[in-house]
């Protein structure tokens, strides 16, 4: 009889499951129907399992799936039901976009910073390609994000500026790097663990091409300890269900005034005595920020209408 050791789950495909022990070693284990149901989770990429190893070389089995410390949802709108864990167990969403080439695109920043916030995981972001402007341009355009408390990095694959801060960012950590395709998330990965050949983006990419299928996400171990997990489902259009009613409180900069604002309940539009709203007045708060909210708002609701 083998004993259980501990592991992670990296990637999973066809109910096989790649689990990296604590002792670096690779496995490919199948979870038995009374795992899932003894714990009631599904299993998901992140999450921390214990395994048996197969007797005479056959695959190895997950006995148990250990309790998680954070999980990216993604929900039908408006329900509780037809939720799905897409990773377990991250500390963080790494959203990457280029000062140029191709132009940040800030409200698919602010989409992808509700998904954290709505998951309640810390993000941090990349602004790459600095090379190509001044760092005082890039600081103009990303301040707002700053002041909303976010660490903006200011980096460059060609003059390696801002890369260590940024290496220490990901130290020990879970990271969820996702941004649009061409703003250099590849380079950055080589440029900041070189030698280790990370797939990050180019197999969901390639296998995402000319088709609708969704490709899981799969993780990475960091050679300095850690991961970054590549979540391909991340960067389709939309807010994964967040609920409208908790779109507010994914803004930090609304969030902290929600207090001082007439209604507990103010939605941050056209009610009396609305903090949000006099705060973009005296530009205390971001009206570019502001704006995708209103629009997301909308959107958030438009898709509960449907569902
Ligand atoms: N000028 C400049 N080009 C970069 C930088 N980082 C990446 N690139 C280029 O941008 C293109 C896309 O990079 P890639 O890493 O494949 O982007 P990905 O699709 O996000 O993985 C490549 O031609 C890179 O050489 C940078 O910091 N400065
Ligand atoms: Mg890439
Ligand atoms: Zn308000």
């Amino acid at each position: 009889v083998s004993t259980a050791r501990r592991g992670v789950v990296l990637r999973g495909a066809g109910g096989v499951w790649h689990v990296l022990d604590e002792t670096g070693r690779l496995h490919r284990a199948a979870l038995k129907g009374r795992v899932k149901l003894a714990s009631g989770l599904k299993l998901a990429v992140g999450d921390g399992v214990t395994i048996r190893a197969a007797a005479s070389g056959g695959i190895a089995s997950i006995a148990e799936i250990l309790p998680r410390r954070s999980s990216l949802v993604r929900r039908a709108p408006g329900r509780a039901r037809g939720e799905r864990v897409v990773v377990a167990n991250l500390d963080q969403v790494v959203v990457v976009f280029a000062m140029i080439k191709p132009d940040a695109h800030r409200r698919m920043l602010d989409r992808f910073l509700v998904i954290a916030e709505a998951n309640d995981l810390a993000a941090r972001i990349v602004v790459n390609k600095i090379d190509l402007a001044s760092v005082a341009e890039a600081r103009a355009r990303f301040s707002d994000y700053e002041a909303a408390g976010y660490t903006v990095h200011y980096t460059s694959c060609r003059t390696a500026e801002g890369l260590d801060a940024l290496h220490q960012g990901l130290q020990a950590r879970t990271s969820a790097l996702t941004g649009p395709s061409g703003v250099g998330k590849s380079s950055l990965l080589n440029a900041l663990y070189p030698g280790l050949t990370l797939r990050v983006g180019a197999l969901s990419e390639s296998v995402n091409k000319g088709r609708h299928t969704t490709v899981g996400a799969s993780m990475h171990p960091l050679p300095d300890g850690g991961f970054v997990v590549d979540t391909p489902g991340l960067r389709e259009i939309g807010l994964w269900g967040v609920p409208s009613d908790l779109l507010g409180d994914s803004f930090p900069e609304l969030r902290a005034r929600r207090g001082r604002c007439q209604f507990a309940d103010c939605r941050h539009e056209a009610e009396p005595g609305c903090a949000v709203v006099a705060g973009v007045a005296c530009a205390e708060v971001s009206g570019e920020r502001y704006a995708s909210y209103r629009k997301l708002l909308e959107e958030a609701r438009e898709s509960e209408r449907v569902w």
